[in-house]
């Protein structure tokens, strides 16, 4: 690559890296019934440092689409047996949106068409075959952009901008859901509620900065100790929220005491100054009418641990 200078030289090169790092975990799912061309779709894909999944008919295609969670692209042909393109890119249509997965036809049919035939049932590009490997890269990468894009607006509508955990309006609107699956398949659910104790005196007494940070300090101790079956937001202020789901009641109680005991036993380095801080935690295992009522019942174990003096867990 020729670059004028030496820090857009290093910014360029820095892109591309980036790039290369993204792409490791991209997978880009190819269907054709000939072999040949996923012998060359499997090389270029490789060439651009993505992950190569290959099916040479639709049903085995759906399968993996199923079972492979990050595949961003399906590269699809147009003419196979059993189940066209047509029939492929419906029903991927009637499970996956276009702002989190891209369809690309591919095919060298000569009615002019069959293009349009395809964009309209949801599909993102079309190509012939015969294309370069300038060309195919070009594509993929403007269709990886526009996903990017859309995880990008995603993020910033869903997260909480100041600790990067979910916000209030994704924890009721994902919570739900996950709520109602779990409620209905008898899993167990517990939600809690985690909030700071006598936080205005850290804003009174060390400003609002000291403040915010302590609030990131509480994102990063929940993120570092809950992993898995759960799902973790800041409601507003210096209160969080967890709902964990299908795990016994023995490990969440164990993990919200870790919780607790983290922030009792830490000094905490903000901007050069060593501050402590405690938090109590509301906790319910019961179900309730929905997850409002569960909210409001693990809202009671906390006004129970701030009555009784604060720094501990209530059910
Ligand atoms: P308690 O132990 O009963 O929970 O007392 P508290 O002082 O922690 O709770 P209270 O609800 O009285 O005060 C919360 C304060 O949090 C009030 C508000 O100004 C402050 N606050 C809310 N959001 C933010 C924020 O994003 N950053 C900072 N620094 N402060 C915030
Ligand atoms: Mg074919
Ligand atoms: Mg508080
Ligand atoms: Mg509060």
């Amino acid at each position: 690559y020729i670059v004028k200078d030496g820090i857009s030289a290093l910014q360029y090169a820095a892109s591309i890296v980036n790039r290369i790092i993204k792409n490791q975990y991209i997978k880009i799912l190819v269907v054709d019934d000939s072999k040949t061309f996923l012998k060359q779709a499997e090389d270029f894909i490789n060439r651009y440092k993505l992950i190569p999944l290959l099916s040479t008919n639709g049903e085995d295609a759906l399968k993996t689409l199923k079972e492979n969670k990050d595949i961003k692209i399906v590269l699809t042909d147009y003419l196979m047996p059993k189940m066209d393109g047509i029939e492929l890119t419906k029903r991927i249509r009637s499970n996956y949106s276009k702002d989190e997965l891209s369809i690309i036809v591919t095919s060298n049919a000569s009615d002019s068409r069959i293009p349009s035939k395809f964009l309209k049932l949801g599909a993102n590009d079309f190509l012939y075959k015969g294309f370069s490997k300038e060309e195919f890269f070009v594509r993929i990468n403007s269709n990886l952009e526009i996903i990017e894009l859309f995880e990008d607006m995603k993020n910033k509508v869903n997260k909480d901008y100041m600790t990067g955990l979910y916000n209030r309006r994704y924890f009721f609107e994902f919570g739900k859901k996950i709520y109602e699956d779990n409620k209905k398949a008898n899993k167990s659910l517990a939600l809690s509620i985690i909030d700071i104790d006598n936080f205005k005196n850290i804003n009174d007494s060390y400003g609002h900065d000291v403040g915010d940070e302590a609030i990131k300090e509480v994102a990063k101790i929940l993120n570092k100790n809950i992993i898995s079956n759960s799902l973790i937001a800041r409601l507003g202020g210096e209160e969080f929220c967890i709902l964990f789901y299908n795990r016994t009641k023995d490990e969440i109680e164990k993990l919200l005491e870790v919780i607790r005991r983290n922030f009792e036993n830490n000094f905490i380095e903000i901007n050069e100054l060593k501050i402590n801080y405690t938090v109590s935690i509301g906790c319910s295992f019961e179900y309730g009418k929905n997850i409002d009522d569960m909210l409001q019942l693990a809202d009671k174990g906390l006004y129970d641990a701030k009555k009784n003096g604060r720094n501990q867990v209530r059910y």
